[in-house]
């Protein structure tokens, strides 16, 4: 069987706060059209895809905060969705706001990726576990970051799963700048890793590194994807959205680290590539052969729970 296939990250422009999601998921339905008419089989779409990106705003009252969440997957907002990757038999991973009950009971609020396979079901879920920002309204920004506020940090971990003829993983945003989050969905076989992200180019609290945000962006993903020989597929949400400027530059990176596909727009566009699952092994056979040359007992500071750093 070919452990090839051809998979497409299609980058967004803003959504505004006024946005429906029936109009957001048509803008979703027709990049997933053309991803499949150019023979893909798998479309990666950005973080919190369904909505603009909210934690930029304080609001006091939840009920408010509450309209940014999906409370059910697929709801029917979303269910066209769904139904066009069955009707064109190609599978996608979409970035969310969550709200679920747990067993006991309680309302609990995730920034959530699917991973949804070529017959419309969900086969994979992850909860994002690097939350950035801070969680009190700081009015001394130009525009809040409270991700910290509106989402608990994720309860799944960092999964795997076989779809697609390969082993994918699934991360969000400010998770792809943190090497532990590649490694451990490595460690469990990944191949494939998706991200979806909003990044905003300025960071209030150190503007210094504002014209590093592209740099910094492909720094880490492309690091990552040689350091744990993985494909990556990043789909930004880019452009001013509610005059907020956001990174694009979304990209499939190849398991040499190499950029082989790059959006060059601020706008929804899709790009592709042909990825080989194979070619994992040019990298985990050989230099980063985890077996062979990973010395963990050297690394359990890492995951203890305290650093002096
Ligand atoms: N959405 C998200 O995680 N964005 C962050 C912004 C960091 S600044 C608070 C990111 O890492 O891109």
């Amino acid at each position: 069987m070919s452990r090839v296939i051809t998979a497409a990250v299609a980058q967004m422009g803003p959504v505004a706060r006024s946005d429906t999601r029936t109009q957001v998921v048509e803008r979703l339905v027709a990049m997933m059209r053309d991803a499949s008419a150019c023979g893909c089989s798998l479309v990666v779409f950005p973080e919190l895809a369904l909505t603009t990106f909210f934690p930029r705003w304080f609001m006091a009252d939840q009920t408010e905060v509450d309209q940014f969440f999906e409370t059910e997957m697929p709801g029917p907002q979303t269910q066209p969705l769904f139904d066009e990757a069955r009707r064109l038999k190609i599978g996608f991973y979409l970035g969310y706001a969550e709200l679920c009950q747990d067993e006991a009971g309680s309302t609990r609020h995730f920034n959530t990726s699917i991973l949804v396979n070529e017959q419309g079901e969900i086969v994979g879920k992850y909860r994002k576990i690097h939350l950035p920002g801070h969680p009190e309204h700081e009015p001394w920004r130009p525009f809040q970051h409270l991700e910290k506020r509106y989402f608990e940090r994720g309860n799944l971990g960092f999964g795997s799963w076989d779809a697609f003829g390969g082993k994918i993983g699934m991360a969000l945003c400010n998770d792809r700048r943190w090497p532990e989050t590649y490694r451990v969905m490595a460690l469990q076989g990944a191949e494939m890793i998706l991200l979806g992200y909003n990044t905003p180019m300025h960071y209030p609290p150190v503007p210094e590194h504002d014209h590093l945000q592209g740099f910094h962006n492909h720094l880490c993903m492309q690091a990552s994807a040689y350091q744990n020989g993985c494909w990556i597929l990043a789909a930004a949400k880019a452009g001013k959205e509610e005059g907020c400027d956001l990174l694009g530059q979304s990209c499939i990176i190849a398991p040499t680290g190499e950029i082989v596909a790059q959006a060059s727009t601020l706008e929804d566009e899709l790009i592709i590539a042909r990825c080989d699952f194979e070619r994992v092994a040019e990298i985990r056979a050989n230099i980063f052969n985890f077996a062979l040359h990973r010395a963990p007992e050297e690394y359990r500071i890492i995951s203890a729970a305290s650093c002096d750093a």
